[in-house]
């Protein structure tokens, strides 16, 4: 019997956030093919999300078991339902929230399946359990410790918008026009516009002055 390291998420804000997380810990256990299943503390978060609603409750839990992952992601659905999730607000307050962070270093990309969780690296709520567990695991994709991860997102959360572009880097030889493309892109983008640091940088002085080997590390 292959024996599959799995971590989960658990959330909660609704009713008791503490009886929930321990239930869904219990009912998972309590599955013959879940050998043994190890939690992090649990700890208060601020909610992500549009909505006001309560504070989270949080928790990350590592788990041996011989069920596939997608086995596992519909227990974790299963025991979702069984604990009284509703799904009717996406990002809204649930009794609990299972996800499926890490299965093995398996990459999956399906429909209903991303594994690892597609958002894990931007959730310090996530990734504190994690350090807790396992500082030093690889996110098998992006190829940095979750200690890492976490650390640089001093606290906070963020989403992706799928709908917009994230980071736009506008590179090109000098003088072709890149700040003002730059510049009205992040007009019409609403987004932040962020220049490079002529005077930071060391090779640009040199580059001017006929160096052009150094043309490279000045960009
Ligand atoms: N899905 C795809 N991959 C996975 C995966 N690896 N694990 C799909 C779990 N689910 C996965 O999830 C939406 C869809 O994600 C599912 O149909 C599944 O096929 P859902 O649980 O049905 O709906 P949701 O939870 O409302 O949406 P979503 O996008 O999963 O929300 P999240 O990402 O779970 O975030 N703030 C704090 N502080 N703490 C929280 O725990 N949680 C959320 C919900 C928002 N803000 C939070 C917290
Ligand atoms: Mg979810």
């Amino acid at each position: 019997m292959t024996e599959h390291i799995a971590y989960i998420g658990l959330g909660s804000n609704l009713g008791n956030p503490e009886e929930n997380l321990n239930a869904a810990l219990a009912a998972l256990v309590a599955h013959p093919q879940i050998q043994h299943i190890q939690s992090s503390s649990f700890y208060q978060t601020e909610p992500l999300g549009r909505l006001v609603q309560p504070q989270f409750l949080n928790a990350a839990a590592k788990l041996t078991t011989a069920l596939s992952c997608r086995q596992l992601f519909e227990l974790l659905q299963e025991t979702e339902s069984q604990l009284g999730r509703e799904r009717n607000v996406h990002w809204g307050p649930r009794t609990i929230d299972l996800d499926l962070l890490f299965y093995d270093d398996q990459c999956i990309d399906e429909p209903d399946l991303t594994v690892p969780h597609s958002q894990l690296h931007l959730r310090s709520f996530v990734l504190r359990g994690l350090c807790e567990l396992d500082a030093n695991r690889v996110h098998p994709k992006i190829g940095r410790t979750v200690r890492q991860l976490y650390d640089r997102l001093h606290e906070q959360n963020f989403s992706l918008d799928s709908g917009r572009p994230q980071l736009v880097s506008v590179a090109g030889n000098i003088g072709v026009g890149k700040t003002t493309l730059a510049t009205r892109l992040a007009e019409r983008l609403k987004a932040e516009f962020v220049p490079e640091k002529y005077d930071a940088n060391p090779y640009l002085s040199d580059v001017y002055n006929g160096h052009e080997e150094l043309a490279l590390d000045s960009e």
